[in-house]
């Protein structure tokens, strides 16, 4: 398995690897704001909706079969620690997006997930190979408390901004905020810019 290290995409936002205020941890915490949803493999199915040229509805094996990497990345918990290399296999965002035709007006993201979180993001944003629905960590399947079955990372920002236990993602044509943006967490949540509360 080819393992490619994306842990220098720091550089286009600053100037040290640990972003300014967080702290190298080699614990992962488990942060969710209540309890880890139960899930169904028989029944979980992933969505793609709204601004796309077709809406998608995919079974667990379906998204399984979709194309995949793994990569190493660091992980900024907004608040305060950072765990270096990681390593996640799964399909990148551009991926998915290619597969359902995003439309020329779509300018945002929203992800949901089974506990009923949502966060956001500009389409930019999630167009990167580094954000990446993942069910793997570190060679093993990823821990439902982590956001098994399936969870997205996004190692460019905070990680309030991936979804843990994501089955859909909606393209707007305009911005929405998610769980924590309407709650005072950033909107950018950009770790080099310290953009941790708004
Ligand atoms: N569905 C869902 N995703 C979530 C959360 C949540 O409560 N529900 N918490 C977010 C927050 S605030 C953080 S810091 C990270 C924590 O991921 P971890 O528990 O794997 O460390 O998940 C994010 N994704
Ligand atoms: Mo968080």
């Amino acid at each position: 398995m080819t393992v490619e290290d994306v842990t220098d995409l720091y550089q286009a936002f600053g100037d040290d690897r640990i972003p300014p205020g967080q702290r190298e941890t080699t614990k992962f915490p488990v942060l969710s704001k209540g309890d880890t949803p139960n899930w169904d493999r028989d029944t979980w199915t992933f969505t793609v909706t709204g601004a796309v040229d077709t809406e998608l509805s995919l079974s667990y094996d379906e998204f399984r079969a979709l194309d995949t990497v793994t990569q190493r990345q660091d992980f900024h918990c907004v608040t305060g620690w950072s765990k270096l290399d990681c390593e996640f296999t799964g399909v990148p965002f551009p991926e998915l997006a290619a597969a359902a035709g995003v439309t020329d007006d779509a300018v945002h993201v929203l992800f949901h997930a089974l506990d009923g979180y949502t966060t956001n993001l500009p389409l930019a944003d999630c167009m990167r190979e580094e954000v990446l629905f993942t069910w793997a960590f570190d060679d093993d399947p990823l821990p439902p408390e982590h956001g098994g079955p399936l969870r997205v990372v996004t190692p460019h920002k905070y990680a309030y901004k991936g979804a843990k236990w994501v089955d859909g993602v909606e393209f707007l044509t305009e911005p929405q905020r998610g769980y924590w943006e309407k709650r005072g967490y950033s909107n950018t949540a950009d770790p080099w810019a310290e953009d941790r509360y708004s």
